[in-house]
Parts: C-alpha cells; sequence; structure tokens
C-alpha cells in the first residue's frame, strides 16, 4: 500500500499543521525505508555478480577470502586523549601541551596517506569503522590520526560510492578522545583546482562541525596567498592550523640552492608570523635525509622555541625511520608514521619501528608494541581486501631513485601502475627520467598535488612524443602542450618559487592571458544558496549542508554519486569483499543498513542470458524469495 509518511503526505508537506495533526496520523512515521534500500543493494549485488565491480580494478587480483580478525577492546570510555585537551584549552593550549609533552609524538596516517599511497585511495569506510574502537582504546596518547582529506574526498565517492562526510562523521563518533587530522590542499581545498575564497571558508566549517580537529594546510608551489588562506580559513572555523611548507631538493647538499635551509627559514617565519598553531614540513616525496632533517628541524627548532613542530614523509628511498629519527632528535615534537603493515615504501615509515627505537629513550612514545602488532595484524589481513588495488602486484620495493626525480609517494605508486600497465618493462625508467626533465622544464618546481599532476602531464607527453628537453624547449611555439601544463604557466595555481621558467612561458602562452598574484582572489564568491536549490530540484528535499559542499567541490563527481546510490542503495553498508566481488552462489551473509537494522540475504541462482540480454537473480532476503534483473553488460 502506498504510504502517506511524512515525506509523501500531501498535507502535511503542503500546508501548516500543528502537533496534533501528527497525533492522529500516526502513519506520518510510517517510514520502512529499509524495503527499498534492501532491493538497491539487491539490485547492486545482482549487477556485481553479473557484471564485475562497478569501480575499476587496476590489478587483475580477488580480494582475498579472509577476514581480519578485531583484536579485544577493553570495556568502557576510552582513555582521555589530546582532543581532550585540544576541547577544553582551545586550539593555543593545545599546541602548547604538545610542545609541553616530553617523548616524541606521533600522527597516525594509517586511515588516510598510507592508503592513498599503497592501496590508490580505496579503503572504504566500512574497514576503517571496524578497527576505530581499537584504536581509540590502544592509541589513546597519539598527537593525531589522519583520515581524511588529500584524495580520500574524491575517491570516497567516485570510486567507492560513499559519502566522505558520513566517514568523518561515523569515525567521530567512534573515537571521540584523538584529536583527527586532514589534509587541505590550501585554496584547491581538497581538490585540484583553486576555488573561490568563500568556498574553502565554508568547506572548512562544515569539516570543523563534522568532526575535523587538525587542518593541515599547504600549497603545491609554497605559494604564500594561498597558503594564508587556506590557514585564515581552518581558523576561522575553530580548526587547530598546521601549516606546512612542502620539501623539496636537498638542505643538506651545498649544489641545491633553490630551495636552501634559508628558503625554508623565510617561509617558516611568513607562517609563524601568520599566526600557525603548528608547523609542519611536508616531505610528500621522501627526500628528506637524516643529515638534512638535523640541519633543517636544528634550526627551526631554535627560530622558534616555542612553536610545535611536526615533520611527514615517504619512505619510498628507505631512510624515513632513520630520518624521523634525527627529526626528533633535532626537536621535531611529531612525526609521522603508518602501522608496519601500511607502512614503507611509498607510504610512511613503520610505527612499530620508531616506537620501539625510541622505547625506554627519552623520546619514548609511550605506545605499547604489542598495541602495534594486533593493529598491524588488522591491517595485514584487511589490506587482502585490496588486493586489486595493492601496489606490491607489481612495485617490489622502495627505491633512492626519488631524490633524483622527486615524484611524491602517491604519484610514485600510481605512475608505476601506469608504467606497468602499458606492459613495457622499462617505461617506469623513462617515465622517472622524464619527469626529472618537465621538473627542469618547468623551472625545477615542489612537486605536490596538483603541481605534482602538472610536471606528470609533461613528462607524460614528453614520453609518447619522444621528446627530450632540449627539443621541448626548441618547439615550445609548436607543440600542444596539456592543458594543465598551459595553465599553469598562465598561473591558474599560483606563482613559483623563483617565478615562471623564461623563455618557456612567453613561447608557449603567446597572448593567452595570465592571471596575476593570487589565482582565488579573481573568482566570483560561489552562491551556495543558488547551488542548494538545484541540488534540491535535481535530488530531493533531502540534501544536507555536507552534500552542498560535495557539489561545491566536485559538481560531476557529487552527481554521479548520488545517481549511484538512488539505483544501488547504501553500498557502504556491504563487506569489502561483497562490494568488489559480490557473493558466491548459497553464500549467506548479513548486512547492517544501521544499528538495529540488519538485513539477512543469501545468493540463491544466477538466471540464464534473456532474450533482452538480462539475466535474472535470486536472492532471500530476510528469509523471502527476492530477484532482480540485470543486464549482462559483460
Ligand atoms: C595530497 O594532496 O593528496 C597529498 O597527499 C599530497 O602529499
Ligand atoms: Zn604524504
Amino acid at each position: 500500500p502506498f504510504l502517506q509518511n511524512v515525506f509523501s503526505n500531501h498535507q502535511f508537506l503542503h500546508s501548516t499543521v500543528d502537533t496534533q495533526f501528527i497525533d492522529e496520523n500516526p502513519d506520518l512515521f510510517n517510514l520502512k525505508p529499509t524495503q527499498n534500500r534492501a532491493q538497491k543493494l539487491l539490485h547492486y549485488l545482482g549487477h556485481v555478480m553479473v557484471n564485475g565491480p562497478t569501480t575499476p580494478i587496476p590489478v587483475k587480483a580477488k580480494p582475498s577470502s579472509t577476514d581480519p580478525v578485531i583484536p579485544p577492546v577493553t570495556m568502557g570510555d576510552p582513555p582521555v586523549g589530546f582532543r581532550d585537551v585540544l576541547l577544553r584549552d582551545g586550539p593555543e593550549g593545545f599546541a602548547k601541551a604538545v610542545r609541553a609533552h616530553k617523548g616524541l609524538l606521533l600522527m597516525d596516517t594509517t586511515f588516510r596517506d598510507a592508503h592513498q599511497s599503497l592501496l590508490a585511495t580505496r579503503v572504504r569506510t566500512h574497514d576503517l569503522k571496524m578497527i576505530s574502537p581499537f584504536v581509540s582504546h590502544s592509541f589513546s596518547n597519539l598527537f593525531s590520526l589522519e583520515n581524511w582529506g588529500g584524495a580520500t574526498f574524491d575517491v570516497a565517492m567516485r570510486f567507492l560510492s560513499e559519502c566522505p562526510w558520513k566517514r568523518l562523521q561515523e569515525l567521530r563518533a567512534l573515537i571521540p578522545n584523538v584529536p583527527f587530522q586532514m589534509l587541505l590542499r590550501g585554496a584547491n581545498a581538497v581538490g585540484y583546482t583553486n576555488y573561490p575564497d568563500n568556498a574553502v571558508f565554508k568547506f572548512c566549517e562544515v569539516a570543523k562541525e563534522n568532526g575535523m580537529d587538525i587542518f593541515r594546510v599547504f600549497d603545491s608551489l609554497n605559494y604564500v596567498p594561498n597558503m594564508l588562506l587556506g590557514m585564515e580559513a581552518a581558523g576561522a572555523a575553530g580548526g587547530v592550523v598546521e601549516a606546512a611548507i612542502s620539501y623539496t631538493g636537498d638542505v643538506s647538499d651545498p649544489m641545491r640552492q633553490k630551495y636552501s635551509l634559508d628558503y625554508y627559514l623565510k617561509l617558516a617565519d611568513e607562517l609563524v608570523k601568520a599566526g600557525t598553531h603548528i608547523l609542519c614540513i611536508k616531505d610528500m616525496a621522501g627526500l628528506l635525509k637524516p643529515e638534512a632533517s638535523k640541519l633543517l628541524i636544528g634550526a627551526l627548532r631554535d627560530r622558534f622555541p616555542d612553536v610545535p613542530i611536526h615533520v611527514h614523509t615517504h619512505d619510498t628511498a628507505g631512510a624515513g625511520v632513520a630520518a624521523m629519527l634525527a627529526c626528533a632528535e633535532a626537536g621535531a615534537d611529531v612525526v609521522d608514521v603508518a602501522v608496519d603493515s601500511m607502512a614503507g615504501m611509498t607510504s610512511q615509515p613503520s610505527m612499530g619501528a620508531i616506537v620501539a627505537c625510541t622505547k625506554g629513550t627519552k623520546l619514548d612514545t609511550g605506545i605499547a608494541l604489542e598495541k602495534v602488532f594486533d593493529y598491524s595484524e588488522y591491517w595485514e589481513v584487511a589490506r587482502g581486501l585490496y588486493a586489486p588495488f595493492d601496489c606490491t602486484a607489481t612495485m617490489k620495493s622502495g627505491n633512492a631513485d626519488v631524490y633524483e626525480n622527486e615524484i611524491p609517494g602517491g604519484q610514485y605508486t600510481n605512475l608505476h601502475f601506469q608504467a606497468h600497465s602499458m606492459g613495457l618493462g622499462n617505461k617506469f625508467k623513462e617515465v622517472k627520467k622524464a619527469y626529472a626533465e618537465a621538473n627542469k622544464l618547468l623551472g625545477d618546481l615542489i612537486k605536490v598535488t596538483p603541481s605534482s599532476k602538472i610536471v606528470g602531464d609533461l613528462a607524460q607527453f614528453m614520453v609518447q612524443n619522444d621528446l627530450t628537453r632540449a627539443e621541448v624547449e626548441e618547439r615550445a611555439d609548436e607543440l600542444s602542450f596539456p592543458l594543465s601544463v598551459v595553465e599553469f604557466l598562465q598561473g591558474y595555481i599560483g606563482i613559483p618559487h623563483g617565478g615562471f621558467p623564461e623563455p618557456f612561458r612567453s613561447t608557449v602562452l603567446k597572448s593567452l592571458p595570465r592571471i596575476e598574484g593570487r589565482p582565488g582572489a579573481s573568482l566570483p564568491p560561489m552562491d551556495f544558496k543558488a547551488l542548494e536549490e538545484g541540488l534540491r530540484a535535481t535530488h530531493g528535499e533531502e540534501i544536507t549542508p555536507e552534500d552542498v559542499m560535495s557539489a561545491a567541490m566536485y559538481p560531476k563527481v557529487f552527481q554521479e554519486f548520488k545517481d549511484f546510490t538512488s539505483n544501488f542503495g547504501p553500498v557502504d553498508c556491504l563487506n569489502t569483499r561483497l562490494f568488489l566481488d559480490g557473493p558466491k552462489i548459497a553464500e549467506e551473509f548479513e548486512v547492517e543498513l544501521e544499528r538495529g537494522k540488519t538485513l539477512h540475504i543469501k545468493a540463491l541462482a544466477l538466471g540464464d542470458l534473456n532474450k533482452a540480454g538480462q539475466r535474472e537473480v535470486f536472492f532471500e532476503l530476510n528469509g523471502q524469495l527476492r530477484s532482480v534483473l540485470v543486464k549482462d553488460t559483460v
């Protein structure tokens, strides 16, 4: 029967009714959305059984058939953590407490950068949630848990068909005591281009409301006006501002003058003057050697005795643990690690190694190694579920050639995948060489999202067209460069240190317009009201402020995500094997839609292909026979 509930009752929706009306019409709360969601999920499962996963799979590997074991969690509330300090004393008080802390503090990147670097950012909320109570209870003395931002925002919607905001809300509810940290790409927020200023401000505001605490703000060119914008936005939202200087070159090499110690110290001066709560060195490619760590962190420590220093690195060359220990010795308060089974190679250095190496010293982290082992075991098995995305399918080790090509961790993995899928053994070597050449062509840039993508695009263009650096320079006026390169030269992402490369820029751009100064300053503000109304008209009334921000960042991806969920339901409720591979015939399983609402499903049979090219897929849902018709597109 047609339900006249609050979403469909005409009188309720279109007239002013008082509470008596509600009392007299109990059907209004006869919501029963389960039926609908269940049917949609069957449709999804049927679709995967017939056609394979909806998300693109780069590696020919199946999710492992072993489920991760969740280590035991003590009953009761988790211990007090740094988030309690933050909530009580605010960002300034929090920064003071961090600075006053004896011993080395850690940020755990397992929930964000580690899987962005090793598993193509594909880790789903489902597997993060399972281990969250353990994290909350066992690692209450972490400085923070990095669990959001960077590529996770986009990938959650685009490839996992889940809402990034819901991830944040759910993790927040499970981990109340450890500060959450996100990566904010300055004026690019969580996207790849500059957004209007009000979009960056609003984004931070909504992120803070949803439980984000610490905003690591960087700009891919270390362009200060862009960084200040991001810092202001995070600060205005009430967040902890962690301004991050992206590190490139080698301060311990006297031959590398462009990014010298002096360059970093001057930049740090500006960020500290602008009021950052924490200062971060963001070594996105893992170039910070132990000797350089001593010089850089030592100098920053002397200069800013009261400002907490936080260091981020990647372990691409294999020197990550050594470098982080050197940073800690030189006075860093916090360093970034990933749990052992999600560490190493292009990810962060190993948590267990750092915890063990500092044990009993003045840098003791206070973290119990046995807890790290349990945590690592969970992730070792959980990682098996992501075998179709695991870089170790093709990449067997890190490589010290990163000191030459300076490719950031996540991009190193991506380029390796791409080169490998071209099927030529030595392609990656060629791409890496071209990357270093492309970097020089563009004037030796800081390389991190999105400037790293621009250098990568130029490198691929050079490989595809078999061009050397000298040939590109010679033929710059006639070549048709990738759009990202042209826009970079126009000034779309800001101004690089040392200015744009000349005469290359002028030769490529000819009469194309150039942006002066900070790109966001010339963008008209975003009209959120109009955006929201448009979304309501397309997707119905239940659009949230979080949805509006998703659409503001990624209009097309958000639209596709909404269309997907209106067809296939809340696929984030499925476990990862079901999501990627669907059930086997005769497999029985449960899907928890929400607390207390669990579906019992059994996959019964796959029908033959009918004349319309469809198959009927049969299930048992809570004891009743159901079927869905799926178009066979294989
Ligand atoms: C990102 O922007 O996603 C990064 O991880 C940069 O290092
Ligand atoms: Zn990183």
